[in-house]
């Protein structure tokens, strides 16, 4: 008998049938972050990272044009399995030779190669507006500036950014999920804590209440607690953005990254799922601060994916990856970090939870102890690798990628 045959009878004794897991799990879509590759560069601008995030290392290989990015794009998705989005930031834009449009005038065009690439791989595209490292960023303000100037810059720039989702969702047959995250916020105590959320909220109006198809295209608003140089005090904070969230029957994102330590999103997934239609992730790990390392399979990854399957919630959460690790091989990096997420859902799609959540009701909590740890040691990796082999994915990666970086990542200047 297989492995998986042997894997598939212990976890049958647990009432767990592995052929719906794996059913299941290969059409649950993840959203690859495009900008793992490049060290959160992008095209439009020669501005250095900005927006209190950080990328650290100085590995090699980097991909510095839109063919660079798309081919380790492809490599990395040759090595993940199951369903893939790409997610964009708009300072991804691709120019022809000569052609420049500053972020408040992006369009559509501007992103027609990103889309023939996504068509070509059948995939849908996600999609950002980028309010970091540009010069209209004053004093680490955007959307919350009192420069009027400046805040109108970054409306428009939301504006745009909706015609170019609702672009993508036309192109693709796929809903876009647009993502708000600002970094505004300030250094030190501010005087003033209201008046920069009360903008940030008048320009987020201006930009949600011109019209948009709310079919193709769904609004997220991310929400952070702090940023590097900006310790004190972020505009956009939980309270902040999950309020406006519900008063403009938008979507919630939580970014595991965003949180002070002990806060778990874990803990949060059900109560937004109870009074919101969709949800969604960013998925990151952060260690002592938002760092943005490489997604691992650690308890706090296992447990999101538990709150999503248990609570029956796929179809109502979106998943993104996003994290910018510059220390190691990015390709590998992709494709760790986004396999991590797809064990995280197998392995709760791999639990008894109706057993377990019936033991909780009944108060049976010896014995729901017992069961817990028990599953931690089932042959969970006989199902992961099976999974492989049906998707036509290598377990074993690294080689691969080694050959990559020899062949094409060094050989870049
Ligand atoms: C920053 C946020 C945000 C960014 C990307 C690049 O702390 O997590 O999502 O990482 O938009
Ligand atoms: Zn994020």
């Amino acid at each position: 008998m297989s492995r998986y045959e042997e894997a598939r009878k212990i976890y049958s004794s647990f009432g767990v049938d592995t052929e719906k897991a794996l059913n299941t799990l290969k059409d649950v879509t993840i959203s690859v972050h495009c900008w793992q590759g490049d060290d959160v560069v992008g095209f439009d601008s020669k501005e250095s990272l900005s927006g209190g995030i950080q990328t650290t290392g100085n590995y090699p290989g980097k991909a510095t044009t839109p063919e660079e990015l798309m081919a380790d794009l492809d490599k990395a998705f040759s090595l993940i399995p199951g369903k893939k989005k790409l997610n964009l930031h708009a300072s991804y834009a691709i120019f022809e030779e000569g052609e420049f449009a500053d972020r408040n005038a992006l369009e559509p065009k501007h992103f027609k190669k990103w889309v023939n690439f996504a068509k070509e791989r059948n995939m849908g595209i996600d999609f950002n507006p980028t309010y970091f490292s540009h010069a209209m960023v004053k004093d680490g303000l955007t959307l919350s500036s009192p420069d009027e100037e400046v805040r109108e810059f970054w409306v428009e720039h939301g504006k745009a950014c909706l015609k170019i989702s609702e672009y993508f969702a036309e192109e693709t047959g796929v809903p876009c999920v647009m993502n708000i995250w600002i970094p505004d916020g300030y250094k030190d105590i501010p005087a003033d804590r209201l008046s920069p959320r009360a903008r940030f909220k008048k320009s987020l109006d201006e930009i949600l209440d011109t019209p948009y198809d709310k079919s193709k295209v769904y609004v997220t608003l991310e929400s952070k607690v702090f940023g590097i140089g900006l310790e004190s005090y972020t505009v956009g904070s939980a309270e902040f953005c999950l309020s406006y969230s519900a008063s403009k029957g938008i979507t919630p994102l939580m970014d595991n990254g965003h949180y002070h330590p002990t806060e778990l999103v874990s803990d949060k997934i059900s109560s937004l799922l109870l009074f919101n239609e969709k949800i969604a992730l960013h998925v990151t790990r952060g260690v002592r601060w938002d760092s943005d390392h490489v997604v691992i399979l650690d308890d706090e990854t296992k447990e999101i994916a538990k709150e999503i399957v248990s609570h029956d919630a796929l179809g109502r959460v979106f998943i993104a990856t996003d994290y910018f690790d510059a220390s190691i091989n990015r390709i590998s990096a992709w494709v760790t970090g986004v396999r991590n997420v797809q064990k995280a859902l197998l392995n709760a799609l791999l639990l008894p939870t109706d057993k377990m959540k019936a033991l909780q009701e009944e108060s049976s909590f010896t014995e729901l102890m017992c069961l817990q740890e028990e599953m931690k040691t089932a042959p969970f990796g006989d199902i992961w690798a099976e999974y492989l082999a049906r998707e036509n994915v290598k377990n074993d990666y690294f080689k691969e990628i080694k050959e990559y970086e020899e062949k094409v990542l060094v050989k870049r200047v």
